[in-house]
């Protein structure tokens, strides 16, 4: 039997394709987070067995009740890493204030921005659920790690990726070179690549959860039934379908390997939105462009929003690129007052 498929683990992949400007330790931070993603996968597959469904009896600074995976998630991240003298300071949206070095640990060149594990209320009804990360370099060389360092743009990304805990459990990367996805093999613990070159095909979905329309503003509800089709639209999408799994990290990754759109606009009180900036607009935005996508607000580029603070939330409409520019055409026939 001739093997036709070559064999490409993450860590050599990582190492083969690091950028100039990386030394060991953007490279070693990138091992660090695929390795916090099988210690993690480890967990979520035994969830309902491993006396880790269920909540913590915390909430965390969203206000969101801590499930005891999240707290999990959220300090194998931050243990695997802290010591490595590779950042120089971490936020987690778990986390009120950014996550400082210990100060006998070494300062290192970057920033590691995460949500350890979002989606978690699906946890218990054991629905897909997903980390998401983003790497930036320290602005401020002459202090240690601050939150001066984390409210970075997208833009300035060096890396941002996700990993998805479903059937099976990927993770999916971008370096600025292209996005490439990996199957964790759970026999031999290694993450295999599986989806080189990951590109927005032709459109298949749209994904919103529709319990919200009433709220929306009147062009979002008209940029929803140009989605399904309905007017006398010349340039509508054919037939999309509509999917909502509830878990950001899941809706995105089924867009990006079938074509769609996921959005989470404002809303009439909540002209903020949902999703956060630094933890999961930013790094997927960046995935969205790299793999030929786009990701707006409605009214700007999701890259060209510098958070004010950590927990700084956005409306977002993310995936094929005509989509979501459609949906800035409609908005702009609106008030803008109501964004
Ligand atoms: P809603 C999960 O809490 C999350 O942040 C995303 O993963 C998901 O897309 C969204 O919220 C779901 O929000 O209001 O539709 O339940």
């Amino acid at each position: 039997m001739r093997f036709t498929e070559k064999i490409i683990t993450i860590e050599r992949f990582i190492f083969e394709h690091q950028p100039d400007y990386a030394r060991g330790d953007f490279t070693n931070l990138l091992y660090d987070i695929a390795m916090a993603a099988k210690m993690i996968a480890n967990k979520t597959t035994r969830a309902g067995l491993a006396d880790i469904l269920g909540t913590s009896g915390a909430t965390n600074v969203q206000g969101e009740t801590q499930q005891r995976l999240d707290i999990y998630a959220d300090q194998t991240i931050f243990r695997l890493v802290d010591h490595t003298g590779r950042v120089c300071v971490m936020a987690s949206e778990e986390h009120e204030d950014v996550l400082e070095i210990p100060p006998e640990f070494n300062k290192g060149r970057y920033v590691l921005v995460y949500d350890p594990l979002d989606g978690s209320s699906n946890i218990d009804v054991n629905v897909s659920i997903g980390t998401v990360f983003g790497i930036y370099r320290c602005v401020d060389w002459a202090n240690r790690g601050r939150v001066e360092d984390c409210l970075q743009p997208g833009r300035k990304l060096l890396a941002a990726g996700y990993v998805l805990y479903g059937a099976s459990t990927m993770l999916v990367y971008s370096t600025g070179q292209g996005v490439h996805g990996f199957t964790l093999d759970p026999h031999i613990g290694e993450f295999l690549l599986s989806h080189p070159d990951m590109r927005f095909p032709e459109p298949k979905y749209y994904s919103a959860n529709h319990a919200y329309f009433g709220r929306w503003s009147p062009e979002i509800q008209e940029y929803t039934r140009w989605l399904q089709g309905r007017g006398d639209y010349e340039d509508a999408p054919k037939a999309l379908s509509e999917r909502y799994i509830g878990s950001l990290v899941a809706d995105f990754h089924r867009n990006l390997l079938r074509g769609g759109v996921f959005m989470y606009p404002a809303e009439v009180g909540k002209p903020e939105g949902k999703i956060r900036v630094l933890y999961e607009a930013g790094p997927l935005a960046f995935l969205a462009h790299q793999a030929g996508g786009y990701a707006s607000d409605g009214q700007q580029n999701i890259l060209d929003i510098v958070p004010q603070t950590l927990h700084d939330r956005t409306p977002i409409f993310i995936g094929n690129r005509h989509l979501v520019q459609k949906a800035e055409e409609f908005v702009a026939q609106g008030d803008t007052a109501f964004q």
